[in-house]
């Protein structure tokens, strides 16, 4: 599904129609029609039973897709007609159902296009949704979340973010501030006259339980974008001491090539991996040492990129050899980056034990993990440890709404911001023009989550993800 610019702010009254359904085979292909002649071009290109035009809201009904200008077949189909405003977008909407093959399902959206339909950009019809009043922003957002969810709760969250979980906090946030707006400005208005004026504790106790509550959920931002988005887990480690061997077990699949010779790996190889529900990118990279070799030189610049953005590193050493300066060097390298990181000695099935416990010493106050990356052994507990180091598995995360987007996360810092400025202004026995002007200002950050203050620019950019006809 192809991405690209909405753009299309302005043509809101434009019907439009796109494939709903991923372009290749499969059992059904959807053609979508939005807008206020979608009944009337359905009409001209769909024979059946009844003209489009009287058949009920919400029914599926079984005719043909026709060329207007021929009259030839193009495909028999199931035709459904949701009526403004009971539908996705609350306009017209029409969903034709035919063959899921990839030149029928485009032959019947050409004949839609014939008749005058314009072709959807991508998001359009849910960012319509939004336009219309259905869905707030932070809503159409989630409607990407549900549809690229990677693991049972990463959906959840998505899901409670299509309800309208987040939205409901935002709105409250913004009805206390829109209140104390209201009662400071009516001390602007009539500072002339006889009026009881606010209490500063009080604005400032309010102001504040506000920003408490916006703090709450601010904290909440890195469990939830490790539900969307993924733990982004990179093994590091000298050349051959098991990384892509590692990285196969974990993954249950030969994804990576394995040999004895050291230097194996050259590129950054990458898996989406579902650990207890959290999803997990892993990582396996090139080993880490002096090289000469421009390729394996490469290797090693991709490796420390992907050392810089995990949010987890796990460095690999051989525990059937003694660990060594360079293993040394690589760990003390990883802690000046200051992520988080667990260390794993492999090759426990052939490492002896009075080597393990020498290796150990080495690293003293360190937790290691011990495993065999060829045998298996091990494994559940690098796991755990993986989950566990998220932090995600620490909270009931079924409950309360997580932050998962780094607009909402930004939009928030801003208003938390605004909201000190106008504490200040009040603890400063400042006139109530500053502190309405800071409390303005929180306002318009927060609105930006749901999309009550938002930019074309902003729109743009968020419809543009999304893949085309949804
Ligand atoms: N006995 C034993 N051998 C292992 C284990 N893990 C990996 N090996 C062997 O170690 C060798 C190197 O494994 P790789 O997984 O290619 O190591 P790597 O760290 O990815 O190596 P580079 O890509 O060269 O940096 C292979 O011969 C593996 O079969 C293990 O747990 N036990
Ligand atoms: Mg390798």
């Amino acid at each position: 599904m192809s991405k690209g610019n909405t753009g299309n702010l302005s043509s809101i009254e434009d019907t439009i129609a796109a494939i709903s359904t991923p372009l290749g085979e499969g059992g059904i292909g959807i053609v979508r029609l939005s807008g206020k002649d979608a009944v009337k071009i359905a009409e001209k290109i769909f024979k059946g039973e009844k003209p489009v035009s009287q058949i009920s809201s919400h029914r599926v009904t079984y005719g043909e897709i026709i060329d207007p200008q021929t009259g030839d077949t193009v495909d028999e189909v199931l035709l459904t007609v949701f009526k403004a405003p009971n539908s996705y977008t609350t306009e017209n909407l029409v969903e034709i159902s035919c063959h899921g093959g990839q030149l029928v399902v485009s032959k019947v959206l050409e004949q839609t296009l014939k008749c005058g339909v314009r072709l959807a950009e991508p998001g359009e019809f849910t960012l319509r949704a939004f336009i219309n009043g259905r869905i707030d922003l932070s809503q159409a957002e989630a409607v990407a979340e549900v549809i690229r969810a990677k693991t049972d709760l990463g959906l959840k969250l998505g899901l409670k973010h299509l309800k309208g979980d987040l939205s409901e906090k935002i709105n409250s946030y913004r009805d206390r501030l829109i209140d104390l707006l209201a009662r400071l400005e009516v001390e602007i208005d009539f500072s002339e006259e006889e009026i009881e004026p606010l209490e500063g504790d009080k604005v400032i106790e309010e102001l504040q339980s506000i920003q408490n509550e916006i703090n709450d959920l601010l904290s909440t931002y890195n469990e939830g974008k490790i539900l969307k988005e993924g733990l982004n887990v990179v093994i590091i480690g000298k050349p051959n001491v098991g990384k892509s061997s590692l990285l196969n077990a974990l993954l249950k699949e030969d994804r990576a090539i394995v040999t004895p010779i050291p230097g194996t790996t050259r590129d950054v190889i990458s898996e989406f991996a579902n650990f207890k529900g959290i999803p997990v990118r892993l990582v396996d990279t090139a080993g880490y040492r002096i090289s000469k070799d421009i390729i394996e030189l490469e290797g090693i610049k991709r490796t420390k990129i992907e050392m810089g953005e995990a949010d987890l590193l796990l460095l690999v050493m051989d525990t059937s050899s003694e660990i060594n300066e360079e293993d040394l060097n690589l760990l003390q390298e990883m802690i000046t980056l200051k992520n988080k990181y667990l260390l794993v000695f492999n090759k426990i099935d052939i490492a002896s034990a009075d080597l393990v416990r020498k290796n150990m010493e080495k690293l003293k106050d360190k937790s290691i993990v011990k495993v065999s990356a060829l045998k298996g052994e091990g494994l559940d507990s690098l796991k755990d440890m993986i989950v566990s180091s998220s932090l995600v598995l620490q909270k009931d995360q079924t409950q309360g709404v997580l932050l998962s987007s780094i607009r909402h996360k930004d939009a928030l810092l801003r208003a938390k911001k605004s909201l000190s400025l106008a504490m200040d202004s009040v603890k400063n026995k400042m006139s109530p023009e500053f502190v309405a002007l800071d409390v303005k200002g929180a306002l318009d950050a927060i609105g930006e989550v749901v999309g009550k203050t938002v930019t074309d620019d902003i729109l743009n950019k968020i419809f543009s993800e999304f893949c085309i006809g949804k």
